[in-house]
């Protein structure tokens, strides 16, 4: 799990200490000028972002499971190479595979004004026993007084054999921020009015976002065609955060609302109120076809207003 060169990388660091309070799954807490972080190895997975002099900013779940194979509830899981459900085959986990591994520390990068964390993750005999491909994703996370967060995922198949369907890959995904809200009934989402999206709850249907976005039931929405910046308005909090999109033109807003609230072990019942998601996706149709040699970034930045 934790290197050599990754304890080097911590300890020489400094912004970022290790944290081993829990068996088998190492922390890494940042504390700079401008905020605090937590980034699990497991997943390179963000789950907690503090700007100082502000509320959090991303929600976790206070029962979320911290434990090999399992994805922390909250923060920003990184779905990867596949958004939801794999297109073809139900057998494979939903939101694709990587969030649920460990990854390599490759780089810790500091400046006056913020921390940038780099992951990566390459393909290997366990991986291809999920998907037959040669990759190599890696995952930039920079905390201050923004959140910046970037996913790059490359084609690292030999082009020897020139580009057949078997050796190029179909990349989808998302990164799929948990934003903290004072209470779920006081927020409005601005940035998809008129935006088409597909409304996956009950019958899917496709529908034209009408004003602003409110949530008072289970919202599942993939939204299309979209690469605007998306804005979450919190009257309790009275703040806006403002989610901004690269390499995406697909964005999700999920609340689950009740009735799921109550399904999901790791989510108290009540917890629905406290936040939604928004993500920048490569969902659906949205998705990219990298011969050998070939990538793709996705990314999203949290700025506060
Ligand atoms: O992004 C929305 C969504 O696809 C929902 O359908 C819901 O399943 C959510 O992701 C959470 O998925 P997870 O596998 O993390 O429980």
């Amino acid at each position: 799990m934790l290197t050599q060169g990754m304890n080097r990388k911590i300890s020489s660091s400094n912004t970022v200490v290790l944290d081993e309070s829990v068996d088998a799954y190492p922390v890494l807490q940042i504390k700079n000028k401008y905020c605090t972080a937590s980034v699990a190895l497991h997943g390179a997975h963000l789950f907690h972002w503090h700007p100082l002099g502000e509320e959090p900013v991303i929600y976790t779940s206070p029962s979320a499971v911290y434990k090999l194979g399992k994805a922390i509830r909250g923060g920003i899981p990184v779905c990867w190479p596949w958004f939801n459900k794999h297109p073809t085959n139900s057998s494979l986990p939903s939101h694709g595979f990587v969030r649920n591994k460990f990854w390599d520390l490759t780089a810790i990068e500091e400046t006056a004004m913020s921390t940038t964390l780099v992951f990566s993750l390459s393909s290997n005999s366990e991986t291809r026993k999920l998907w037959e491909a040669v990759f190599e994703v890696s995952l930039r996370i920079t905390v201050g007084e923004k959140l910046e967060c970037s996913l790059t995922s490359k084609n690292t198949a030999s082009s020897n054999a020139g580009f057949t369907p078997s050796n190029s890959l179909s990349i989808g995904g998302a990164l799929h921020t948990y934003l903290s809200v004072g209470s779920i009934d006081a927020v409005e989402i601005s940035g998809l009015e008129e935006v088409s999206y597909i409304d996956t709850v009950g019958t899917e249907a496709v529908r034209t976002q009408l004003g602003r976005v409110t949530i008072s039931e289970e919202v599942d929405r993939i939204y299309t065609g979209t690469t605007t910046d998306i804005i979450l308005h919190d009257k309790l909090l009275k703040r806006k955060l403002r989610v901004s999109r690269k390499g995406s033109q697909s964005a999700v807003i999920w609340n689950p609302w009740i009735e799921k609230a109550k399904e999901l072990a790791d989510l108290p019942d009540d917890g629905y109120k406290n936040f939604v998601c928004i993500e920048s996706a490569n969902a659906r149709g949205d998705v990219y076809l990298l011969q050998p040699g070939e990538s793709h970034t996705l990314s999203t930045n949290v700025t506060i207003e």
